[in-house]
């Protein structure tokens, strides 16, 4: 089971006398739009609609927080960079995304969601230098890593890498793509060790198959042919029956 999987929306926040009181700790994902920040939380807690994903850029526009259990919260932020008046962006810095990220007591780390074919622009360069003040841990994610061969992978893994050297331990790096579910597993080791999360050990490959003799092969297809023919026990081991989506309430 996905470590983040039991999440559910709990609030949006446009305002910061609105942030929830009882957070012990949270993790924000930051990064320009359509970088792949709400897609990113959605694969974490493995659902398709929890974080509102859209191909049209600046969908996110408040502060979503997502509760994990209590008093742990993923916290999905609006994206920068795509064309918006420059007032705009400045009293959204300023009244909320800014003093949010410097002065959030139980922020416990950043995640910087970036388009693997395009990391570091001025935007992303800029909210690294601004955040690395606060002293707390960045680690990025390098999203849509599908789109990019196994060579291009690693060699932007490498540059991202060499680029935050100065940063020490303090940044982390990885490869992800929502697309194809990879890098989740790094991405959960990271975010739940910042939140003081227990991080569940790897499953245990099964056991190999025993090796059947030719004959002890055809006994044991002919017990399956004579199986008890209960159909409801075929039935009950079947496809569970598929869940009707709760319905979310509104996300800005
Ligand atoms: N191929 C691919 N597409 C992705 C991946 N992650 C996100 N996308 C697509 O990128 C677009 C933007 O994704 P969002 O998750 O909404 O991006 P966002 O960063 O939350 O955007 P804003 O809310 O506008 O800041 C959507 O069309 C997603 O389907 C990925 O790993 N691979
Ligand atoms: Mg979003």
């Amino acid at each position: 089971m996905a470590l983040f999987q039991k999440a559910v929306f709990l609030t949006t926040v446009a305002h910061l006398r609105d942030l929830p009181e009882d957070a012990l700790a949270e993790v924000a994902f930051a990064g320009r739009s359509n970088a792949g920040k709400s897609s990113a939380i959605n694969t974490l807690a493995n659902h398709t609609r929890l974080a509102f994903v859209s191909k049209t850029p600046g969908r996110t526009q408040h502060l979503n927080f997502f509760k994990l259990e209590e008093g742990k919260f993923l916290v999905d932020l609006p994206g920068y960079g795509y064309a918006k008046a420059p007032e705009e962006i400045r009293s959204q810095w300023e009244g909320l995304l800014g003093p949010y990220l410097q002065h959030r007591g139980p922020l416990s780390g950043l995640v910087l969601i970036m388009d693997s074919r395009h990391p570091l622009t001025e935007l992303d360069q800029n909210l690294i230098d601004w955040f690395a003040a606060t002293g707390k841990p960045l680690h990025i994610m390098l999203s849509k890593a599908d789109k990019l061969t196994r060579q291009e992978q690693s060699l932007v893994l490498r540059q991202v890498k060499a680029a935050m050297a100065d940063l020490g331990e303090r940044c982390t790096v990885q490869l992800f793509s929502s697309l194809k579910k990879t890098g989740v597993e790094e991405a959960e080791k990271v975010i739940a060790g910042w939140m003081g999360m227990e991080v569940p050990p790897p499953r245990p490959a099964p056991p190999p198959r025993p090796i059947r003799s030719a004959k002890s092969a055809a006994g044991a297809k002919q017990n399956r042919t004579h199986a008890p023919g209960n159909k409801k026990a075929v039935l009950a081991g079947g496809k569970p029956a598929k869940p009707k989506p709760a319905k979310a309430p509104a996300q800005k």
